[in-house]
């Protein structure tokens, strides 16, 4: 193995996270597309890799190591690859990207993953009504503060922390493109909106896109 392997699927917000980050660290991987709806995660050749059965993960050349956790992986490519950085110099505006960040990795995407949802399904006999209601309920309860945070702090920029792209954007624009799964209402979150666009001018989001992979559908 010459290049990482990206253990990803195209829809996957967490992978897609990891892929822009790949992108903005020019990092080139070969793609290793794994079907979440067919179940493909739990193959067991998979759970070796990772044995939570979730993407991204990420398999290092030459070290027999598997990153796993897109914040983490994202992290481990900002200590060894600094520039551009990913996270502000100071202690203060790291800890801001980094709450951006975790309301939405750690509010959002965990009760609307979709091992989550199928759960609702299969459990509590929830339709796809129901399910889309659910989705929505938890990214209105996160993209309200979201919304305030951003539009009252003088540190907003272009992006969600000055005038380059960083973590905090990440996960924003691959959280957004979520929520147009599930027609969420984007009309009360302006400067999300505005971020969004920003990031989606440049070709490492773009890339990095759902619609834009291998396994894309
Ligand atoms: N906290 C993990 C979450 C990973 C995760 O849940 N990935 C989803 C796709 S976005 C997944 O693999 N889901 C499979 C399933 O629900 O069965 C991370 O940030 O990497």
């Amino acid at each position: 193995m010459t290049r990482p392997r990206l253990h990803s699927y195209f829809r996957s917000s967490t992978s897609y996270r990891l892929r822009i980050a790949l992108n903005l660290k020019g990092v080139e991987t070969d793609y290793i597309a794994h079907h979440l709806r067919t179940g493909a995660q739990r193959f067991e050749s998979y759970l070796k890799l990772n044995p939570q059965g979730l993407v991204p993960s990420l398999e290092l050349p030459d070290e027999s190591v598997v990153l796993i956790q897109s914040l983490p992986i994202i992290e481990y490519l900002e200590e060894t690859i600094p520039e551009p950085p990913l996270l502000p110099a100071d202690p203060i505006g790291r800890a801001r990207v980094r709450a951006l960040a975790q309301m939405i990795a750690c509010e959002i995407h965990p009760v609307n993953n979709l091992r989550v949802l199928n759960e609702l399904r299969q459990s509590f006999g929830a339709d796809d009504d129901a399910v889309a209601d659910w989705f929505r309920h938890w990214v209105v309860e996160t993209f309200g503060p979201l919304e305030a945070l951003l539009f009252g702090s003088p540190d907003t920029g272009t992006f969600c922390h000055g005038d380059n792209p960083g973590l905090a954007d990440i996960c924003l624009v691959a959280q957004v493109a979520n929520n147009q799964r599930f027609q969420v209402d984007m009309s009360p979150y302006p400067t999300i909106r505005r971020i969004y666009d920003a990031c989606m001018e440049r070709h490492e989001f773009q890339q990095a896109a759902p619609a834009n992979q291998p396994d894309a559908e």
